[in-house]
């Protein structure tokens, strides 16, 4: 019934949908890239002129500044949800239309603002749909032509990491779209992180996510293992990667490594579902939609997303430079996780259950969410522990939390939000993955409070 109602609600808007031309303000992650590419599409094949900004969030300062703008129709895509209250009052002349899935700010839209949140009927916005998901909707509501570009939403949702084995509800539905467009197949392959990009017996030796006995942690460990099965783990002189291997070497891999945890709760935990784009040849990074997410991801903390517009819109010129977007950025975050290893001990905080990276002017705004996300899920910390990190940003601290644990119970976004109701600054996000941005002068204070708190959860 729900889900029933949110289409609805959606198609009526969508009827009432004619603006000549608007202004398009979307996030600066995979999710929202994603959502500015379909409303770009929509705008082409609706003949309605656009502009486009992305930005990392939507702060006091940032809508003042777009309310000067002379554009009288603005579109919050992946973004806006959490500001109803200072659009309301900062954005009066204007036309307002957000689409969104995070959780809102609990206040009555004026009515220049269309407000479309999954949460407003009781849908998880964490879990069944993403923002370009509810963008998505929305475009097809308007022209059945978007339907060829349904896994540009697959791909959003992949990036707000609502791909867990499958998908549920109306993520479901336009995964649906998404097959019947034949533009994506999906496959069961080996769910291990770093399948295209690390040598064979590191993916075996560093998979952290899933336990390998004898092999997870142990280099002669991973390298006896493909001997054993007759897989050569070098060519020469090189170190195979996964998409060296034969059809054949992948079934035998995938036969053993389940042999090998055959005292393992769920021995088929190593398979996951892949969603592959078929226009791109099985080598291109573009190939594979996690990977694509992650070229999307590099594109928005280079501060380059229209590079990721344009790849989603399969511009060769755009996707060739965001590839070079990826490799910048994933030497920047080697850069930056060296930078952490050697500040543990000094300049990082260590308690029992929390780390804090207080990376000040020494580690982007842009990149911090992204390490606490990767420090969170790597070997580097112990499970059951909390990643709080903080950067500045122009004059602003932006704060990144994130935890390693399964329990249900904890609630990232609440956390954030108690502390900055106390000292001020904005918090948003959802439930495992949480931001805020507080003044920079209340660093400190905010890095005691939090230690307080975290030190009672877990
Ligand atoms: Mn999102």
């Amino acid at each position: 019934m729900t889900i029933q109602a949110f289409k609805e609600f959606i198609k009526e808007k969508a009827s009432k949908f004619n603006p000549e031309s608007i202004r398009i303000v979307s996030h600066l992650d995979s999710d929202g890239i994603s959502a500015a590419a379909l409303l770009v599409k929509l705008c082409q094949l609706k003949g309605i002129q656009h502009t486009l900004s992305i930005v990392p969030q939507l702060d006091e300062n940032k809508l003042i500044e777009l309310s000067k703008e002379k554009d009288d129709f603005f579109v919050f895509a992946d973004i806006g949800s959490g500001q109803i209250s200072l659009i309301n009052h900062l954005m009066k002349d204007k036309q307002v239309l957000i689409l969104d899935h995070h959780s809102p700010e609990k206040v009555q839209p004026d009515p220049h603002l269309t407000h479309i949140n999954p949460h407003n009927f009781n849908i998880n916005g964490s879990q069944d749909i993403s923002g370009s998901g509810v963008v998505y909707l929305f475009c097809r509501a308007i022209h059945e032509g978007i339907k060829e570009f349904a896994y540009v939403a697959i791909i959003g949702a992949i990036g707000d990491v609502q791909e867990v084995s499958g998908f549920s509800s109306l993520n479901q539905e336009i995964l649906q779209d998404a097959l019947n467009s034949k533009k994506i197949r999906t496959q069961k392959g080996l769910k291990i992180f770093g399948l295209q990009t690390r040598p064979l017996y590191k993916l075996l030796e560093y998979s952290s996510d899933i336990n390998l006995p004898g092999i997870s942690g142990s280099k002669s460990g991973a390298i006896q293992f493909l001997q054993e099965i007759g897989i050569d783990p070098k060519n020469g002189s090189k170190w195979r990667k996964f998409n060296d291997l034969t059809g054949e070497e992948i079934s035998t891999l995938i036969t053993n490594l389940i042999l090998k945890r055959k005292n393992e709760p769920n021995p088929e935990d190593i398979l996951g579902n892949r969603y592959l784009l078929m226009d791109e040849k099985h080598d291109s990074p573009f190939h594979d939609l996690k990977e694509f997410s992650t070229i999307l991801n590099g594109c928005g903390r280079l501060q380059r997303p229209t590079l990721g517009i344009g790849a989603l819109l399969d511009e060769p010129n755009a996707k060739r430079h965001a590839l070079k977007a990826l490799a910048e950025y994933k030497s920047e975050i080697v850069q930056f996780m060296n930078w952490f290893r050697e500040e543990r001990g000094k300049k990082i905080l260590e308690e029992n259950n929390y780390v804090i990276i207080n990376g000040q002017n020494k580690v982007p705004s842009t990149m911090i969410g992204t390490m606490s996300s990767i420090i969170s899920k790597s070997q580097l910390v112990k499970k059951e522990i909390f990643i709080l990190g903080l950067a500045r940003q122009e004059d602003k601290t932006k704060v990144s939390l994130r935890v390693s644990s399964n329990d249900d119970k904890i609630n990232l976004r609440e956390i954030l939000q108690t502390i900055t109701k106390e000292i001020g600054g904005e918090a948003g996000g959802h439930k495992f993955a949480a931001g805020a941005i507080i003044p920079t002068d209340k660093e400190q204070e905010f890095i005691n409070k939090a230690k307080k708190i975290l030190k009672k959860i877990i």
